[in-house]
Protein backbone atom coordinates (compact mmCIF):
# COMPACT_ATOMS: atom_id res chain seq x y z
CA UNK A 1 0.00 0.00 0.00
CA UNK A 2 3.32 2.28 0.69
CA UNK A 3 4.49 1.61 -2.22
CA UNK A 4 1.06 2.52 -4.35
CA UNK A 5 0.59 5.31 -2.53
CA UNK A 6 4.38 6.40 -3.39
CA UNK A 7 3.99 5.62 -7.54
CA UNK A 8 0.65 7.69 -7.29
CA UNK A 9 2.19 10.84 -5.93
CA UNK A 10 4.83 10.69 -8.07
CA UNK A 11 3.35 10.16 -11.21
CA UNK A 12 0.00 12.77 -9.98
CA UNK A 13 2.97 15.09 -9.26
CA UNK A 14 4.60 14.89 -12.51
CA UNK A 15 1.79 15.60 -14.27
CA UNK A 16 0.64 18.62 -12.73
CA UNK A 17 4.40 20.07 -12.80
CA UNK A 18 3.92 20.20 -16.60
CA UNK A 19 1.32 23.20 -15.60
CA UNK A 20 2.01 26.04 -12.83
CA UNK A 21 3.43 26.16 -9.29
CA UNK A 22 0.20 26.71 -8.07
CA UNK A 23 -1.64 23.79 -9.37
CA UNK A 24 1.46 21.61 -8.17
CA UNK A 25 1.35 22.36 -4.32
CA UNK A 26 -2.94 22.30 -4.43
CA UNK A 27 -1.95 18.67 -6.36
CA UNK A 28 0.54 17.86 -3.84
CA UNK A 29 -1.74 18.99 -0.60
CA UNK A 30 -4.53 16.76 -2.36
CA UNK A 31 -2.19 13.70 -2.76
CA UNK A 32 -1.19 14.00 0.91
CA UNK A 33 -4.37 14.26 2.21
CA UNK A 34 -5.59 11.27 0.25
CA UNK A 35 -2.73 9.01 1.66
CA UNK A 36 -3.67 9.99 5.38
CA UNK A 37 -7.24 9.04 4.51
CA UNK A 38 -6.00 5.93 2.58
CA UNK A 39 -3.93 5.01 5.93
CA UNK A 40 -6.21 5.50 8.34
CA UNK A 41 -9.42 4.17 6.47
CA UNK A 42 -7.07 0.96 6.59
CA UNK A 43 -6.58 0.65 10.25
CA UNK A 44 -10.05 1.62 10.34
CA UNK A 45 -9.75 4.24 12.07
CA UNK A 46 -12.18 6.41 9.90
CA UNK A 47 -15.96 6.00 10.18
CA UNK A 48 -17.28 5.49 6.60
CA UNK A 49 -19.94 8.05 6.20
CA UNK A 50 -22.60 7.85 3.77
CA UNK A 51 -23.40 9.91 0.73
CA UNK A 52 -26.08 13.22 1.18
CA UNK A 53 -28.08 11.33 -1.07
CA UNK A 54 -28.26 8.53 1.12
CA UNK A 55 -29.40 10.15 4.60
CA UNK A 56 -31.98 12.69 2.40
CA UNK A 57 -33.22 8.91 1.52
CA UNK A 58 -33.50 7.82 5.17
CA UNK A 59 -34.71 10.72 6.29
CA UNK A 60 -37.11 11.17 3.53
CA UNK A 61 -38.88 7.28 3.61
CA UNK A 62 -37.09 6.29 7.09
CA UNK A 63 -35.05 3.43 6.20
CA UNK A 64 -32.25 2.27 3.98
CA UNK A 65 -30.63 -0.79 2.68
CA UNK A 66 -26.93 -0.73 2.22
CA UNK A 67 -26.29 -3.42 -0.20
CA UNK A 68 -23.53 -5.72 0.61
CA UNK A 69 -21.82 -3.84 3.63
CA UNK A 70 -20.81 -6.60 5.28
CA UNK A 71 -20.62 -9.40 2.28
CA UNK A 72 -16.85 -10.09 3.16
CA UNK A 73 -17.59 -10.86 6.97
CA UNK A 74 -20.99 -12.28 7.57
CA UNK A 75 -19.50 -15.94 7.51
CA UNK A 76 -17.49 -14.69 10.73
CA UNK A 77 -20.82 -13.07 12.12
CA UNK A 78 -23.51 -15.36 11.58
CA UNK A 79 -20.97 -17.74 13.35
CA UNK A 80 -20.71 -15.19 16.28
CA UNK A 81 -24.65 -15.19 16.32
CA UNK A 82 -25.00 -18.54 16.41
CA UNK A 83 -22.89 -19.10 19.51
CA UNK A 84 -24.81 -16.32 21.49
CA UNK A 85 -28.12 -18.26 20.05
CA UNK A 86 -26.74 -21.96 21.09
CA UNK A 87 -25.63 -20.61 24.43
CA UNK A 88 -29.10 -19.13 25.19
CA UNK A 89 -31.10 -22.79 24.13
CA UNK A 90 -28.46 -24.52 26.39
CA UNK A 91 -29.63 -21.95 29.45
CA UNK A 92 -33.15 -21.27 28.71
CA UNK A 93 -35.44 -23.17 26.08
CA UNK A 94 -34.72 -25.07 22.50
CA UNK A 95 -36.48 -23.02 19.58
CA UNK A 96 -38.89 -25.25 18.05
CA UNK A 97 -40.44 -22.74 15.23
CA UNK A 98 -43.46 -22.65 17.50
CA UNK A 99 -42.35 -18.56 18.24
CA UNK A 100 -40.09 -16.18 18.10
CA UNK A 101 -36.98 -16.87 20.06
CA UNK A 102 -35.61 -13.31 20.92
CA UNK A 103 -32.15 -13.30 23.24
CA UNK A 104 -31.77 -9.41 24.35
CA UNK A 105 -28.35 -8.51 24.45
CA UNK A 106 -27.51 -10.51 22.08
CA UNK A 107 -24.68 -8.69 20.19
CA UNK A 108 -23.46 -7.24 23.82
CA UNK A 109 -23.00 -10.95 24.51
CA UNK A 110 -20.06 -11.92 21.99
CA UNK A 111 -16.65 -9.85 21.79
CA UNK A 112 -17.26 -10.66 17.76
CA UNK A 113 -20.38 -8.84 17.50
CA UNK A 114 -19.97 -6.38 20.32
CA UNK A 115 -16.76 -5.26 17.85
CA UNK A 116 -19.33 -4.29 15.54
CA UNK A 117 -19.87 -1.22 17.56
CA UNK A 118 -15.88 -0.38 16.23
CA UNK A 119 -16.27 -0.89 12.75
CA UNK A 120 -16.39 1.96 10.60
CA UNK A 121 -18.90 0.96 8.25
CA UNK A 122 -21.30 0.78 10.94
CA UNK A 123 -19.68 4.21 13.13
CA UNK A 124 -19.79 5.98 9.75
CA UNK A 125 -23.25 4.63 8.62
CA UNK A 126 -24.78 5.31 12.22
CA UNK A 127 -23.05 8.96 12.89
CA UNK A 128 -24.04 10.06 9.84
CA UNK A 129 -27.41 9.55 10.48
CA UNK A 130 -27.11 10.22 14.47
CA UNK A 131 -23.93 12.52 14.88
CA UNK A 132 -20.57 11.20 16.23
CA UNK A 133 -22.01 11.26 19.55
CA UNK A 134 -24.43 8.28 18.97
CA UNK A 135 -25.91 6.14 22.09
CA UNK A 136 -25.88 2.49 21.53
CA UNK A 137 -28.48 1.39 23.58
CA UNK A 138 -29.75 -2.57 23.20
CA UNK A 139 -29.55 -5.02 20.68
CA UNK A 140 -31.78 -8.58 19.98
CA UNK A 141 -30.57 -11.59 18.11
CA UNK A 142 -33.57 -13.74 17.09
CA UNK A 143 -34.54 -16.67 15.51
CA UNK A 144 -38.19 -15.76 13.98
CA UNK A 145 -41.22 -17.64 13.43
CA UNK A 146 -43.93 -16.87 10.86
CA UNK A 147 -45.13 -13.54 10.81
CA UNK A 148 -44.72 -10.00 11.91
CA UNK A 149 -47.41 -7.84 12.03
CA UNK A 150 -47.23 -4.00 11.36
CA UNK A 151 -46.09 -1.90 14.02
CA UNK A 152 -43.46 0.84 14.74
CA UNK A 153 -40.57 -0.12 16.90
CA UNK A 154 -41.15 3.66 19.32
CA UNK A 155 -42.90 6.75 18.84
CA UNK A 156 -40.20 9.54 19.95
CA UNK A 157 -41.87 12.36 18.25
CA UNK A 158 -38.59 14.77 18.83
CA UNK A 159 -35.79 12.06 19.16
CA UNK A 160 -34.14 9.92 16.26
CA UNK A 161 -33.59 6.47 17.05
CA UNK A 162 -32.37 3.55 14.84
CA UNK A 163 -32.42 0.29 14.62
CA UNK A 164 -29.81 -1.63 12.35
CA UNK A 165 -30.31 -5.09 10.98
CA UNK A 166 -28.89 -7.98 10.03
CA UNK A 167 -30.60 -11.00 8.15
CA UNK A 168 -28.83 -13.76 8.24
CA UNK A 169 -30.76 -15.65 5.34
CA UNK A 170 -31.75 -14.99 1.73
CA UNK A 171 -35.00 -13.60 2.14
CA UNK A 172 -37.67 -12.20 -0.53
CA UNK A 173 -41.54 -11.15 -0.47
CA UNK A 174 -42.22 -14.49 -0.14
CA UNK A 175 -40.29 -15.99 2.74
CA UNK A 176 -40.62 -12.99 5.38
CA UNK A 177 -38.23 -10.42 3.92
CA UNK A 178 -38.70 -7.38 6.41
CA UNK A 179 -41.40 -4.86 4.54
CA UNK A 180 -41.72 -1.28 5.42
CA UNK A 181 -44.44 1.81 4.73
CA UNK A 182 -41.73 4.71 3.25
CA UNK A 183 -42.42 7.63 4.88
CA UNK A 184 -44.83 6.07 8.29
CA UNK A 185 -41.91 7.81 10.69
CA UNK A 186 -43.20 11.14 9.51
CA UNK A 187 -45.25 12.01 12.66
CA UNK A 188 -47.40 14.87 13.13
CA UNK A 189 -48.36 14.41 9.00
CA UNK A 190 -51.89 13.30 8.37
CA UNK A 191 -50.76 10.53 5.85
CA UNK A 192 -48.03 9.16 8.88
CA UNK A 193 -51.62 9.79 11.18
CA UNK A 194 -53.29 7.60 8.44
CA UNK A 195 -51.29 4.57 8.76
CA UNK A 196 -50.98 4.58 12.54
CA UNK A 197 -54.69 4.12 12.80
CA UNK A 198 -55.32 1.34 9.46
CA UNK A 199 -52.53 -0.65 9.38
CA UNK A 200 -52.11 -2.95 12.13
CA UNK A 201 -56.19 -3.73 11.81
CA UNK A 202 -55.66 -3.44 8.20
CA UNK A 203 -58.80 -6.09 7.82
CA UNK A 204 -61.16 -3.54 9.81
CA UNK A 205 -59.99 -0.55 8.63
CA UNK A 206 -58.97 -1.18 4.88
CA UNK A 207 -60.46 -4.79 4.16
CA UNK A 208 -57.11 -5.85 3.53
CA UNK A 209 -54.46 -8.88 4.74
CA UNK A 210 -51.85 -7.50 6.43
CA UNK A 211 -49.68 -8.79 3.79
CA UNK A 212 -51.54 -6.82 1.16
CA UNK A 213 -50.32 -3.18 2.91
CA UNK A 214 -49.01 -1.32 0.08
CA UNK A 215 -44.87 -1.54 1.45
CA UNK A 216 -41.53 -1.74 0.62
CA UNK A 217 -40.26 -5.04 0.93
CA UNK A 218 -36.65 -5.19 1.37
CA UNK A 219 -35.13 -7.93 -0.28
CA UNK A 220 -31.77 -9.31 1.75
CA UNK A 221 -29.00 -11.48 0.85
CA UNK A 222 -26.43 -11.95 4.01
CA UNK A 223 -24.12 -9.45 4.06
CA UNK A 224 -26.87 -6.77 2.79
CA UNK A 225 -27.52 -4.30 6.52
CA UNK A 226 -30.73 -2.32 6.55
CA UNK A 227 -31.65 0.45 9.26
CA UNK A 228 -34.99 1.61 9.62
CA UNK A 229 -36.47 4.83 11.97
CA UNK A 230 -37.92 3.41 14.43
CA UNK A 231 -40.87 4.82 13.94
CA UNK A 232 -41.23 3.58 10.51
CA UNK A 233 -44.45 0.68 10.37
CA UNK A 234 -42.49 -2.48 9.40
CA UNK A 235 -43.88 -5.87 8.99
CA UNK A 236 -42.35 -9.51 7.92
CA UNK A 237 -45.07 -11.72 6.28
CA UNK A 238 -44.63 -15.30 4.51
CA UNK A 239 -41.27 -16.30 6.87
CA UNK A 240 -40.43 -19.79 7.50
CA UNK A 241 -40.10 -21.02 11.36
CA UNK A 242 -36.37 -20.22 11.72
CA UNK A 243 -35.36 -16.99 10.00
CA UNK A 244 -32.28 -15.85 11.65
CA UNK A 245 -31.81 -11.97 12.81
CA UNK A 246 -30.16 -9.45 15.09
CA UNK A 247 -30.40 -5.92 15.65
CA UNK A 248 -28.79 -3.17 17.12
CA UNK A 249 -30.66 0.23 18.38
CA UNK A 250 -29.01 3.59 18.57
CA UNK A 251 -30.20 6.86 18.99
CA UNK A 252 -28.81 10.39 18.74
CA UNK A 253 -27.50 11.81 22.22
CA UNK A 254 -29.71 13.26 24.68
CA UNK A 255 -28.71 16.79 25.91
CA UNK A 256 -28.81 16.86 29.86
CA UNK A 257 -32.04 18.28 30.55
CA UNK A 258 -33.70 15.84 28.20
CA UNK A 259 -32.06 12.55 30.22
CA UNK A 260 -35.37 11.98 31.51
CA UNK A 261 -37.57 11.21 28.28
CA UNK A 262 -34.29 8.83 27.94
CA UNK A 263 -34.64 7.17 31.17
CA UNK A 264 -38.51 7.05 30.92
CA UNK A 265 -38.52 5.19 27.76
CA UNK A 266 -35.43 2.73 28.25
CA UNK A 267 -37.39 1.83 31.67
CA UNK A 268 -39.63 0.13 29.23
CA UNK A 269 -36.97 -1.81 27.02
CA UNK A 270 -36.25 -3.77 30.33
CA UNK A 271 -37.19 -6.92 31.02
CA UNK A 272 -34.85 -8.47 33.56
CA UNK A 273 -33.07 -7.82 36.41
CA UNK A 274 -29.57 -6.28 35.37
CA UNK A 275 -26.44 -4.42 37.63
CA UNK A 276 -25.11 -2.76 34.62
CA UNK A 277 -26.39 -1.83 31.52
CA UNK A 278 -24.80 -3.45 29.01
CA UNK A 279 -23.55 -7.47 28.57
CA UNK A 280 -20.11 -8.53 29.68
CA UNK A 281 -18.32 -8.48 26.34
CA UNK A 282 -19.57 -4.99 25.60
CA UNK A 283 -18.21 -3.29 28.74
CA UNK A 284 -15.11 -5.78 28.91
CA UNK A 285 -14.04 -5.15 25.17
CA UNK A 286 -14.74 -1.18 25.19
CA UNK A 287 -11.62 1.21 24.44
CA UNK A 288 -11.98 4.53 25.07
CA UNK A 289 -13.93 4.76 21.46
CA UNK A 290 -16.35 2.35 21.83
CA UNK A 291 -16.90 4.13 25.41
CA UNK A 292 -18.02 7.00 23.87
CA UNK A 293 -20.99 5.30 22.87
CA UNK A 294 -21.85 3.62 25.90
CA UNK A 295 -21.27 6.22 28.82
CA UNK A 296 -24.63 7.60 29.10
CA UNK A 297 -26.72 4.54 29.15
CA UNK A 298 -24.08 3.07 31.90
CA UNK A 299 -24.65 6.18 33.88
CA UNK A 300 -28.48 6.98 33.41
CA UNK A 301 -29.10 5.23 36.83
CA UNK A 302 -28.78 2.55 39.28
CA UNK A 303 -29.59 -0.06 36.91
CA UNK A 304 -29.38 -2.68 40.32
CA UNK A 305 -31.96 -0.84 42.32
CA UNK A 306 -34.12 0.19 39.74
CA UNK A 307 -34.62 -3.18 38.13
CA UNK A 308 -33.96 -5.82 40.93
CA UNK A 309 -38.01 -6.30 40.92
CA UNK A 310 -37.59 -8.15 37.34
CA UNK A 311 -36.98 -11.54 36.31
CA UNK A 312 -33.26 -13.16 37.03
CA UNK A 313 -31.15 -11.95 33.48
CA UNK A 314 -29.96 -15.10 31.89
CA UNK A 315 -25.98 -13.81 30.82
CA UNK A 316 -24.48 -15.37 27.90
CA UNK A 317 -20.97 -14.37 26.83
CA UNK A 318 -19.03 -16.00 24.32
CA UNK A 319 -15.34 -14.78 22.67
O1 LIG B 1 -38.23 -9.64 10.71
C1 LIG B 1 -39.24 -9.54 11.40
O2 LIG B 1 -40.05 -10.46 11.51
C2 LIG B 1 -39.59 -8.26 12.11
C3 LIG B 1 -38.46 -7.46 12.63
C4 LIG B 1 -38.93 -6.42 13.59
O3 LIG B 1 -40.09 -6.22 13.80
C5 LIG B 1 -37.97 -5.63 14.33
O4 LIG B 1 -36.78 -5.89 14.31
O5 LIG B 1 -38.40 -4.67 14.99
Amino acid sequence: MQRFHHVMYKNVKAVAMESDQNRVYLVHKAVLAAVFICNNLMRGEFPIKLSQQQVEFFNTFGFLKLTGMFKDDIDDITEAFERVLQAYQEKSTIHDGSKRTMVGGCVDSSARLSALLDDPRILGACSSLLGDDFIYWGSDGNYYSGDTGWHPDGQEENHLHIKVAFYLDPLDGTNGALRVIPGSHRMGEQYAKDIKRTVMNSEQYLGIHGSEVPAQVLDVIPGDVLIFDHRTFHSAWNGSTLRRMFTMNLCRQYPEDKLDELRSMIVNHVSSHITEYYGIQMRETADSERMKHLVTMLGLMDWDKQTKHLKEKIYISVD
